[in-house]
């Protein structure tokens, strides 16, 4: 496999970067935070998305180390952002893959949970700084070991997401029972609520059910003022996408905090 074969060379050829989504009180426009999302800069094929290489780098077992330099990447830039901006609580939120709990962690006896917490204590930053996100299928094929690192992480203030949450058939006992903080909406709720009656209504018991449950929802890849204004309006808070901005880089980002503040 040629793709296999040259991503087992891009970490240490410095072809990986991250771009950054700001994440947004969608009432308002005012940035909370971050999602990191990695590019390969390919010597021939230029720009590709982690749509084409996650998954084989998680089939190489290659996501163990590419997903360590993400989120050692997305916790300095956090921590950059907390120096140019001290009055705001910007948090970055790293995607995880489920191999990344079974890598290797500076020798045998250390998780991932414990990881992740050096690397954020190393940086000077509090756990509330980080968003992991995980998806539901993950969560539902899980043995239980996944989600006992993640209440580990939670225990100590790290939050914890589930992506696109909507696609994966969970039921609200589950819910219940999962260290989790934030609902991602999948994209393909919102790009509905507009159109269908059906899915508006969907997506409403969503909201009402998390905010039963005490959790806090981030509607994803928000298009236009009319899914923005429907989403306000059920009570959702908190959301992402084009309408309010694309993946931006780091210096990008930095510059959309400065102009904000
Ligand atoms: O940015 P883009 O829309 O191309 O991302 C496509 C997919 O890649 C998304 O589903 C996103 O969750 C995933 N992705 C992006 N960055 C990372 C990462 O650092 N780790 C993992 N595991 N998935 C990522
Ligand atoms: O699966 P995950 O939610 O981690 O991935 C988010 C992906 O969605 C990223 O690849 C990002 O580039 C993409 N995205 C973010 N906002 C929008 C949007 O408004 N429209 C579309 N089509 N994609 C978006
Ligand atoms: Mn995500
Ligand atoms: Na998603």
């Amino acid at each position: 496999h040629k793709l296999r074969a040259d991503l087992d060379r891009a970490i240490a050829d410095g072809a990986f970067l991250l771009h950054f989504q700001p994440i947004v009180g969608i009432g308002d426009g005012r940035t909370h935070g971050f999602e990191a999302l990695v590019r390969w800069n390919h010597p021939t094929r230029g720009m590709v998305s982690p749509a084409e290489f996650i998954s084989v780098a998680e089939e190489s077992g290659l996501i163990v180390p590419l997903g360590a330099w993400v989120l050692r990447n997305a916790v300095e830039a956090a921590a950059q952002w907390r120096l140019l901006h001290p009055g705001e609580d910007v948090y970055v939120s790293v995607n995880v893959s489920a191999r990344q709990f079974r890598g290797q962690f500076k020798g045998p006896e250390q998780s991932f949970a414990r990881w992740v917490l050096d690397e954020i204590d190393r940086m000077g930053l509090p756990p509330a700084s980080l968003l992991v996100e995980m998806t539901e299928s993950l969560l539902l094929h899980d043995d239980g070991e996944v989600t006992a690192e993640l209440a580990e992480l939670r225990a100590a203030g790290v939050r914890i997401a589930i992506d696109d949450f909507g696609t994966g058939f969970s039921s609200l006992s589950y819910l219940r029972r999962l260290p989790v903080d934030v609902l991602k909406l999948d994209k393909s709720f919102i790009d509905t609520i507009a159109s269908s009656a059906e899915q508006h209504a969907v997506v409403d018991m969503i909201v009402q059910l998390a905010a039963i449950l005490q959790l806090q929802i981030v509607a994803e890849g928000i298009e236009t003022e009319a899914e923005r204004d429907l989403l306000v309006a059920m009570g959702c808070h908190l959301g992402q996408g084009y309408l309010f901005s694309r993946p931006l880089s780091y210096g990008d980002a930095s510059q959309w905090l400065l102009e904000e503040a």
